[in-house]
């Protein structure tokens, strides 16, 4: 029986990094088809406040003070809602460069907050409808009103638990980086989405003066960031369950030299079956034929029965368990390696693990290998190696091995290039 991967995993310290939200201010905008808007992205939200325009063959909805779009929602608090059409105020868009006729249009209108200009009264703009785990790219397109404010305004983003926050000077674009006071841009926050909806609170900040205005924003589906390999770990005194249905059980890997496991203490074993036989057993020592004492030096190869399944395996998980009588030789310092049938005896390192938990008696610990999406972390696998290079006080107690994986089924494009393959050999040979 294998314990619930998210419950172990919340017991244990994770690894991964979980990437933030990521803020960054855009290009100075130009022409329609170098605006980023594209036909060819997929959005969930494309609002222009105050007015309806279509750029780069792209159409927006509206929100005034009168609309709000699907999915969406405006919130001024306890001040107005108002809007302005029609209107360039100080802008010149030729002198920013802003020649696309889109733009321009999508740049003459907006909304804002009439009675809300004092520091911080704010806004609030919440896309919903979004799917978590998604990823997206939320864009403000903003230009200059009035070239003699600032209009600081304190952006926050909040996806779930998720915060991040962003102060523009939205009036003065060469505060942002951008060529000219008449340059148009977008502020973009890339995220993955934590719930259904995200917020965006624009807040007059400390020393402004002016509403946020809304000239559009659009929110973009964007390639997921690429998993990663995520070591967990987790400690007890207690035990752990342990997989009696894995890819390696019942399997006895082999060693370097058997001297390296002998016995110690007369309670370990020097059955390396034991690291593959579905139970942790009882926790402290003795535990009868349960724990394997590795040495220093030790060198352990699952080789996988490539003979049945030519296309090797793919591996999804690895956890590894030790149990002691206390915390001296229970620690988990190793490296993992794999190799591919394409070349069976030649190993790459995969990970390495250094973890050694607070002093405790008895002490098991646990150490888990998994992508962050779940996915195979290793395809047309060979077989698996365990180095042991160096160990607590130079030899440690394990309990199990468990490695979770499946055939590896080749892709029918892979195929496909395959019969192209042959069919050119075929073709060379005619010659
Ligand atoms: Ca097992
Ligand atoms: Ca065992
Ligand atoms: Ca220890």
């Amino acid at each position: 029986m294998r314990r619930a991967f998210l419950t172990v995993l919340s017991f244990g310290v994770c690894i991964s990094l979980v990437q933030g939200g990521v803020i960054s201010i855009g290009p100075a905008l130009t022409t329609d088809a170098a605006s980023g808007i594209s036909a060819a992205n997929t959005y969930t939200h494309v609002i222009s406040g105050g007015e309806t325009v279509t750029v780069n063959s792209v159409a927006f909805d509206v929100v005034d003070p009168g609309t709000t779009p699907a999915n969406f929602s405006w919130d001024t608090f306890t001040w107005t809602k108002n809007e302005v059409q029609n209107n360039n105020g100080d802008w010149l868009p030729a002198v920013g460069g802003v020649t696309g006729t889109g733009l321009i249009e999508l740049f003459r209108d907006f909304t804002y907050s009439g009675n809300g200009t004092g520091v911080g009264n704010h806004q609030a703009f919440t896309l919903s409808g979004l799917t978590p785990g998604a990823s997206y790219d939320l864009r403000l397109y903003v230009r200059s009103w009035d070239d003699a404010n600032e209009r600081r305004i304190d952006l926050t983003f909040s996806n779930g638990a998720e915060v991040d926050s962003q102060l523009i000077y939205e009036d003065q674009p060469p505060h942002e980086g951008l060529p000219s006071v008449d340059s148009a841009y977008y502020v973009s926050y890339n995220y993955t989405a934590q719930a259904t909806s995200v917020t965006v609170d624009a807040e007059v900040a400390a020393g402004g003066n002016g509403s946020f205005h809304m000239y559009g924003l659009t929110n973009q589906e964007t390639a997921p960031p690429p998993p990663t390999l995520v070591m967990s770990t987790a400690a007890s005194t207690t035990g752990f369950l342990v997989s009696a249905i894995d890819l390696v059980e019942g399997l006895a890997p082999t060693v370097n030299d058997p001297n390296l496991v002998r016995v110690e203490e007369g309670a370990t074993t020097t059955d390396l079956g034991a690291l593959s036989n579905g139970a942790f057993g009882a926790p402290g020592l003795p535990s009868t034929g349960e724990v394997v004492a590795i040495h220093n030096g030790t060198v352990l190869t699952y080789p996988f029965d490539i003979l049945t399944n030519p296309d090797g395996y793919d591996i999804f998980g690895i956890d590894t368990y030790t149990g002691w009588r206390d915390g001296g030789r229970d620690a988990q310092q190793y490296g993992v390696f794999y190799s591919l049938v394409s070349s069976p005896g030649s190993f790459l390192p995969l990970a390495s693990v250094d973890y050694n938990p607070a002093y405790a008696s008895p002490s098991d610990t646990m150490v888990q290998f998994a992508m962050s999406d779940g996915s195979a972390m290793l395809s047309r696998v060979a077989a698996l190696r365990f180095e042991f290079p160096s160990t607590e006080n130079t030899y440690v107690g394990y309990r199990e091995i468990d490695v979770f994986g499946s055939p590896t089924i080749p892709e029918p494009t892979t195929m496909a290039l395959l019969g192209l393959g042959l069919a050119v050999v075929a073709r060379r040979r005619r010659r």
